[in-house]
């Protein structure tokens, strides 16, 4: 190698910085569903246009996207002095799990560092600072890739609200309604969407529903045919007087899958395995509020998915606990009112009273919409 290769690399443009970016936060979803709570990272190493190093967090407690994307440069025989480094979110200063990324990004001789979002932590943000006073021009650009600056909406809203993440997740007919007037729900969308449901169960740490649903379908709610189970996601039933019937899959499945019932009603009792959360009850049933607060906190879960009906769902909307979307659409009509809605419980006689989500993706599946979004107060950077 020439030692004009290993010259401080120039100040890339808009669009150069947007590409390496999105490379970044590309290869950093997949591996989304082993990594939490910590945050997805991607990270690209760069001299010029040419993409000499790549690499992401690939497991909790693993190396970090940085130390990943170093050790691939080298692999492939590049030398990462002098070269830009792109990472999804800035890079740690802190000993945790794995040392500080700046104590490596430093000694690779990186010259340029560039990432998309701060650390919220308070021990492992700022390490900005530490590659400035290393000599390293270090800059965070958060508009040049939304999908990187994305990539973190969970990690942020975590150490930020100290709350689980949770996404909501419902199959619609095309006039918004989960099922006919006589409560017939299976199946509204397609084989290829459901599979799309499983995945999504394999990369959570709990699946709620309320008691509704439990009596409507008796579900199991098991993340299945999918090629790899990476969180095994507890079961959990929001359940206000505790009436789970105790012969339910849920119940008789505890012992093969976690399950577990929230509930208001002190005397509820459950046979073993299953475990019982209490928490304070409000207005029409659980608290929604003090329901998610026991789930992060009492089952150290990350994420929730939330496959409950109209009144579940509708009492998260309105306590704004909603982060995140998966809307699955099959081309039907039933155009009966007495179908069921998506969402109930709210008062809101003004557009103005709508909560507002933004649109991530929206893509078609086997014949059905899945629209992808987020509520767009948990889009600040
Ligand atoms: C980075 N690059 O790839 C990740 C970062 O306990 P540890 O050592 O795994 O540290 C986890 C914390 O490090 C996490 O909470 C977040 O602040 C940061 N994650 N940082 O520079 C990475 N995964
Ligand atoms: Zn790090």
């Amino acid at each position: 190698m020439s030692n004009k290769d290993l010259q401080p690399d120039g100040v890339p443009n808009e669009r150069r910085i947007r590409r390496m970016l999105d490379a970044a936060a590309r290869v950093a979803m997949r591996a989304a569903g082993d990594v939490e709570p910590n945050p997805l990272v991607g990270c690209v190493i760069a001299r010029g246009d040419t993409i000499i190093g790549i690499g992401h967090h690939r497991r909790f407690g693993g190396p970090h996207a940085e130390r990943e994307a170093l050790a691939d440069c080298r692999r492939r025989g590049h030398d990462p002095r002098g070269a830009t480094l792109y990472c999804t979110l800035e890079p740690c200063r802190h000993h945790g799990k794995q040392p500080p990324c700046t104590d490596a990004v430093i000694g690779a001789g990186i010259a340029r560092v560039i990432y998309a979002r701060r650390d919220p932590g308070p021990e492992s943000g700022g390490g900005d600072r530490v590659l400035c006073d290393a000599g390293i021009a270090s800059l965070c650009v958060p508009d040049a890739s939304d999908l990187a600056v994305r990539l973190s909406d969970p990690f942020v809203h975590r150490v930020r609200t100290g709350r689980p993440w949770v996404i909501a997740k419902w199959a619609q007919t095309l006039d918004g309604r989960i099922a006919t007037r006589t409560g017939e729900s299976q199946w509204i969308t397609g084989p290829a969407m459901r599979r799309r449901v499983h995945r999504l169960r394999s990369c959570v740490d709990a699946v709620l529903v309320g008691v509704g649903t439990v009596l409507a379908d008796d579900p199991m709610l098991t993340p299945r045919d999918v090629r790899r189970v990476r969180r095994d996601p507890s079961r959990v039933v929001l359940d206000t007087h505790g009436r789970t019937p105790r012969d339910a899959a849920l119940i008789r499945s505890a012992s093969e899958h976690r399950t577990v019932i929230v509930t208001a009603d002190p005397a509820a009792e459950f046979p073993s395995p299953v475990r019982v959360l209490r928490v304070p009850g409000g207005g029409a049933g659980v608290d929604p509020r003090a329901a998610i607060e026991a789930i992060g906190q009492q089952l150290g879960a990350a994420s929730i998915l939330v496959e409950a009906g109209p009144r579940v769902l509708g009492s998260l909307l309105e306590a704004d606990l909603v982060d995140e979307a998966f809307v699955h659409i099959a081309p039907i009509v039933l155009a009966d009112q007495g179908a069921m809605a998506v969402a109930s419980g709210r008062d809101a006689p003004r557009l103005a009273d709508a909560r507002r989500l933004t649109v991530l993706r929206s893509r078609s599946i086997g014949g059905d919409v899945e629209i992808w979004c987020r509520r767009t107060d948990a889009m600040q950077p």
